[in-house]
């Protein structure tokens, strides 16, 4: 029906849509119109419940209603306070995920680790003399051993400075360290936070925002950074791959396998279960010809990266999985996974099969993971879903023909290396005008923008115009599915940057990994600002979130913001309600970390921009 074409972009969407109306299953979708409308307080960020005088809303209108808190908080303050609370949920979460690729480096130096190996010696290597750990006559165990304390001494540092920061150019760190805030430990400021924002403690909003950039930086310059950098040194750095996206590579005839969520340590053992000669053997006992894992969401793009694993699809799209009928199990761990998938997979035969102490979920049965018995558990698990192929029903099963190629993996030393071993022939294209400048576009889905449009328009029509995309998370899925990570989709690009794409043989959207691999997008932006002497928030670069909902993506927003680059929110963030704050993060925020937001939920206008952004940068280069 029409009302389903509204919603998003993806074929596949439409056509899963059409089943789940017929069937009487409610998804996403339903579950926001139901919602509407949403709660103007909330949106406006003016609600607090942090104490129990309250809960409190400060009423938009000044002539009537209440202008302050019981405790005397005014709307900025309240609005502060709950931003950097949803920067600490964001932070906290990418945080925990790199002090896990930690532990798992840690019991694999110990050979405590049941089936992980030191995969990337060379980025061991990189990572040990960045850390002062001597390599000299040492085995690789030795050597990561000394790297996992040291990492993992990161998250309870008390004075700083966090390792990875200091990759920032020069003045950048000294600008974080004039305005206080260069972190100095992983947990202390996401504690600060918590503490900072209890009643009666901090009530200066400047102040308090100051706090969340200085988590945030501790996030995107720490706990991001570890998780990917961590996680190369035990799975790989990855290397251009060709794979597929979207609901299309699920398969009638195979055992289908989803792995959902965001850590490679259990998608890593999940990938090498699946090609277990029994299991395979045993899926072709019930009649399947083999096993097809396939990711959805960031543990998808893990996979996608490393392995050239296919991309089921991204945030939105994973109830439209189970709506198929042709998976097995839906595989988590952590992360975006929604919670209405416990009573969706019990209207099909799919098993949703939960695997962290850290997330439990409704009608998911729980199969304990850990590193120790790693390979053996995910052997259980992926058994599970070869067990549970005998219940699937063909009749039930609905697989939609759209997928498209991609080519994946370009992390930092896969494009240098794709350069021909330096970044000098970008940045010359980039003086040239060839390319105007490099676009970070990232982030989840959300319904109340038409699913894939904010990213497929913003990310097109940056293209158009010359601009190198560079992409993770759904972003990146989001733009997989439409082929936009083919070499051919140059012939989408503006004229210089077809020319750049055509001679190194590279999509103009380039896919850097999961949400933590935006790390992988500031190491970019720091080598290029110190190969031209300069500060990040002086290069033509700009950073754009097209349909974020997440905490994570606000951790995000704001320490790309905090690393000086201009970022684009495509939803509008809960400020709104404190004049101050707002004004803070567009306009003041450049005085202090010379970068700043912008909202603009039109992707084209999004575009124009970060385009005009990368204009005025250019013209102050002398470019
Ligand atoms: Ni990022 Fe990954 Fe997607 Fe948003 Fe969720 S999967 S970590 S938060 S929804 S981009
Ligand atoms: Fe109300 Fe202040 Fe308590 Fe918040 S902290 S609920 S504004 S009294």
């Amino acid at each position: 029906s029409d009302k389903i074409l509204q919603k998003s972009i993806d074929p596949t969407v439409h056509q899963m849509l059409d089943r789940a109306e017929q069937a009487g299953i409610e998804t996403v979708w339903d579950r926001y119109e139901k919602m509407l409308p949403e709660c103007g307080f909330g949106e406006l960020g003016v609600c607090c419940r942090n104490c129990n005088m309250g809960p409190c809303r400060i009423s938009p209108f000044e002539d009537e209603g209440p202008q302050k808190g019981i405790c005397g908080a005014t709307a900025d303050i309240i609005v502060a306070r709950n931003l950097i609370r949803m920067i600490a949920g964001g932070a906290a979460a990418h945080s925990d995920h790199g002090r896990d690729l930690a532990h798992t480096l840690l019991l694999t130096a110990e050979g405590k680790s049941g089936g992980y190996e030191i995969k990337d010696e060379a980025k061991l290597a990189a990572l040990a003399k960045e850390y002062g750990i001597t390599a000299d006559g040492r085995t690789k165990e030795e050597i990561a051993l000394d790297l996992a304390k040291a990492v993992y001494a990161e998250f309870g540092k008390q004075e700083g400075p966090l390792q990875f920061t200091r990759r920032a150019p020069q003045k950048r760190v000294d600008q974080w360290q004039k305005m206080g805030i260069d972190p100095r430990g992983i947990d202390r400021e996401i504690v600060e936070i918590m503490h900072r924002t209890h009643i009666g403690v901090d009530n200066d909003p400047v102040n308090l925002i100051l706090q969340g950039l200085k988590a945030s930086i501790a996030d995107g310059w720490g706990g991001s950074m570890v998780a990917t950098e961590i996680s190369d040194v035990l799975f790989g750095t990855p290397e251009p791959v060709r794979s597929e996206a979207n609901l299309g590579v699920l398969k009638a005839d195979h055992v289908n396998i989803v792995a959902h969520g965001h850590e490679p340590v259990l998608s890593e053992m999940i990938l090498a279960a699946c090609s277990d000669p029994a299991l395979v053997a045993k899926a072709k006992g019930l009649g399947a010809k083999g096993i097809n894992l396939v990711g959805m969401c960031c543990t998808g793009n893990e996979l996608n990266m490393r392995h050239g694993i296919p991309l089921a699809g991204n945030f939105m799209q994973q109830e439209l999985a189970v709506i198929t009928g042709a998976v097995d199990a839906m595989i988590v761990d952590v992360q975006c996974i929604m919670p209405a998938l416990g009573d969706l997979c019990e209207c099909f035969h799919t098993q949703f099969i939960s695997t962290s102490y850290k997330a439990k979920f409704p009608g998911a049965v729980h199969m304990q993971f850990n590193e120790e018995n790693a390979l053996s558990i995910a052997k259980e698990i992926v058994g599970s879903a070869v067990d549970n192929y005998a219940n699937r029903v063909p009749e039930k099963v609905f697989i939609p023909e759209e997928k498209s190629d991609c080519m994946v993996g370009f992390s930092a030393e896969a494009i240098i290396k794709a350069l021909g071993g330096t970044l000098d022939p970008l940045l010359d294209a980039i003086k040239s005008g060839a390319i105007k400048g490099i676009a970070g576009v990232v982030g989840c889905n959300n319904p109340k923008i038409k699913h894939d449009l904010g990213h497929v328009g913003l990310v097109k029509e940056l293209i158009k115009n010359n601009v190198l995309v560079v992409t993770t998370g759904c972003n990146a899925i989001a733009t997989a599915k439409v082929g936009l990570m083919l070499p051919e989709a140059a012939d989408q690009a503006g004229d210089g940057l077809k020319g750049v794409c055509q001679s190194l043989g590279i999509p103009p959207v380039l896919h850097m990994g999961s949400c933590v691999d935006i790390s992988r997008i500031l190491n970019v932006c720091a080598a290029a600002a110190n190969a031209l002497g300069v500060d990040i928030s002086d290069l033509p670069v700009a950073g754009a979130a097209p349909e974020w909902m997440s905490e994570k993506a606000v951790s995000i927003g704001a320490y790309v913001v905090s690393s000086g680059i201009f970022t684009v929110l495509g939803t509008v963030p809960p400020v709104l309600g404190g004049p101050l704050v707002t004004e803070v993060l567009t306009q003041g925020a450049n005085d202090v970390v010379g970068a700043a937001f912008a909202v603009e939920t039109d992707p084209v206008k999004g575009a124009g921009l970060m385009i005009a952004h990368m204009d005025a940068k250019r013209k102050a280069l002398g470019i």
